[in-house]
């Protein structure tokens, strides 16, 4: 029982998706992800265990992901940009039998697919005959969004349909989402921000998205001025980069998307830190104060701020519905006083249920039925919480995107000129963190940035390089990052 499927039969004739090929309705959503479950049941049976899809965000995004559900697949989304050698590890990694894709990403899935039988177009889905769908249940895993950790390459996240069904009605019970709602999606389709705070709560409520594959803020701002929209979710540094795009329009034009806004009943801002400064200019501008709420990949949505009442800046809230919460201190004993900081612990059927293909991670990162979240964070006295930081400074977070430092210094250390490295991040206004690496040896700077376009993402390509003759390092020979974050001027 695939619970989010199962309610859009109530919204058949609505539209569901607005893209930029079109308008779609919730039956013309479900007929198409009909036909793509039965062309995965053809060519790998159902049950094809983790299902790899490169689509651009837009309704073919959604029908692809729903048509995995219904092939009792676990949907696991890759991003656009990451460059082939990424995507290859994510095909070595998962096991795929099947890997769907955009036909505009042919060169990229050859260069990651050594065996290519396993990648179709969307465009070869087509035409599928009528087959029987498997029974898929609540305990079924529906998705695996890959993350950053401590450790060095991303790690899977396993979600499954009862995981993701109560997180989708934890939010939509917070944030009291209607069919009644329009949301604008601008962020990426690989991260939880994006594919279910936006995608699935939209579609789970019958209400309107629309998907936008990057995040341009005169889009953005076209639509808030329609006065259509009644929500928007984004991260910290898109509202940073709305601001500065709304200070240089013409008065007339900032009045009428300052009207527009007006007409809207909720914003969101999460993924990290929502600077106090931010909230006060955006509030000055939309009338809105920011809903800042804090979650993570492997636990969803934890905590917000509250819908209706006072929201406090610099704070994340209370615990959602259906979520526990509790701070631990370093002899793993419970903080019940106000203002002390511990880590955060997080339980609840919200959470995910592992790593693929890594007990020990998995067993690693729990304390009983508590997830070890590495946040530090502090509650006040009348419940709200705030987080203070991270108990790692081995994990980024740059843009809303997490970066993981060593899994960048493994990549630099594969580079010729180079002999040793570490990457830090340094503090922006903009995108929260930057990454920095220093280096020792003869490798340039400029030749450097090119070399790594083939092998990460864009969003971990350092944007600070500084070449030094030795690196700092304590007596047992670790990386003294603090030390190295000084000598970057
Ligand atoms: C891009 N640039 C950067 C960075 N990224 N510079 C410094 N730091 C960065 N991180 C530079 C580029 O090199 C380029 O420079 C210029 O900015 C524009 O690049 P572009 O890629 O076009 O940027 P953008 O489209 O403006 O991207 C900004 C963005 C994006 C939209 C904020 O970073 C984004 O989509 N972030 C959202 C990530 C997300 O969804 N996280 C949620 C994870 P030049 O012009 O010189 O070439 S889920 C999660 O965290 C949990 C569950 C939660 O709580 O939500
Ligand atoms: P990700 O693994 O990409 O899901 O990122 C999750 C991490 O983002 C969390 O562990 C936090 O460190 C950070 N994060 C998310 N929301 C917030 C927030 N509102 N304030 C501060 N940090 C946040």
């Amino acid at each position: 029982m695939l619970a989010i499927i199962e309610k859009s039969k109530a919204y058949q004739h609505r539209v569901a998706v607005v893209d930029a090929t079109g308008s779609y309705t919730y039956r013309q959503l479900l007929e198409k992800a009909r036909s793509v479950a039965a062309a995965i049941i053809q060519h790998a049976g159902p049950r094809p265990g983790p299902v790899l899809f490169l689509v651009p965000s837009g309704f073919s995004y959604v029908t692809v992901q729903w048509g995995i559900w219904l092939a009792g697949g676990i949907a696991v989304p890759v991003h656009t940009a990451h460059p082939a050698e990424e995507i290859a590890y994510l095909v070595q990694d998962t096991g795929a039998r099947l890997f769907l894709y955009d036909d505009s990403f042919t060169g990229k899935v050859e260069a990651a697919c050594s065996d290519f039988s396993i990648a179709l177009t969307l465009q070869q889905l087509d035409h599928a005959a009528t087959v029987t769908l498997p029974e898929v249940t609540e305990a079924d895993d529906a998705m695996m969004i890959y993350t950053s950790g401590t450790t060095g390459k991303p790690k899977g996240v396993v979600i499954s349909h009862r995981q993701l069904d109560t997180q989708l009605r934890s939010l939509s019970e917070a944030w009291e989402w209607c069919t009644g709602d329009r949301i604008l999606n601008v962020l990426p389709m690989h991260h939880v921000h994006g594919l279910v705070n936006i995608t699935c709560c939209a579609l789970y409520n019958g209400a309107v998205l629309e998907m936008q594959p990057t995040f341009d803020p005169a889009h953005v701002a076209a639509r808030m001025t329609s006065g259509e929209l009644t929500l928007f979710m984004a991260v910290p540094t898109i509202y940073h980069k709305l601001i500065q795009h709304f200070q240089q329009l013409a008065p007339e034009t900032q009045q009428a998307w300052q009207a527009g806004m007006r007409g809207m009943r909720l914003m969101v801002s999460g993924s990290a830190a929502l600077p106090v400064s931010v909230l006060e200019q955006w509030r000055t501008i939309s009338g809105h104060t920011l809903l800042e709420r804090y979650g993570m990949t492997e636990i969803g949505m934890a905590l917000s701020n509250p819908l209706h009442g006072g929201r406090k800046p610099g704070y994340v809230g209370v615990p959602l519905p259906y979520v526990s919460v509790q701070l631990v201190d370093e002899q793993q004993q419970v903080i019940d006083e106000a203002s002390v900081p511990g880590e955060l612990y997080v339980k609840g059927d919200t959470v995910f249920q592992r790593y693929w293909n890594r007990p020990e991670e998995t067993a690693r990162s729990f304390s009983g039925d508590w997830f070890r979240t590495g946040d530090i964070a502090e509650r006040d006295a009348e419940g709200a919480y705030r987080i203070l930081g991270r108990n790692s400074s081995d994990i980024i977070k740059s843009g809303g995107y997490k970066i993981s430092a060593l899994e960048i210094e493994n990549v630099l250390l594969e580079h010729p000129g180079i002999r040793e490295c570490a990457v830090v991040a340094l503090p922006s206004e903009e995108w929260g963190e930057t990454i920095a690496a220093a280096i020792t040896g003869e490798a340039n700077p400029a030749s450097l940035k090119e070399w790594l376009k083939d092998r990460l993402a864009p969003y971990k390509i350092p944007r600070h390089f500084l070449n030094t003759e030795t690196l700092p390092r304590n007596a047992m020979g670790k990386l003294l990052k603090q030390e190295i974050k000084k000598l970057f001027p």
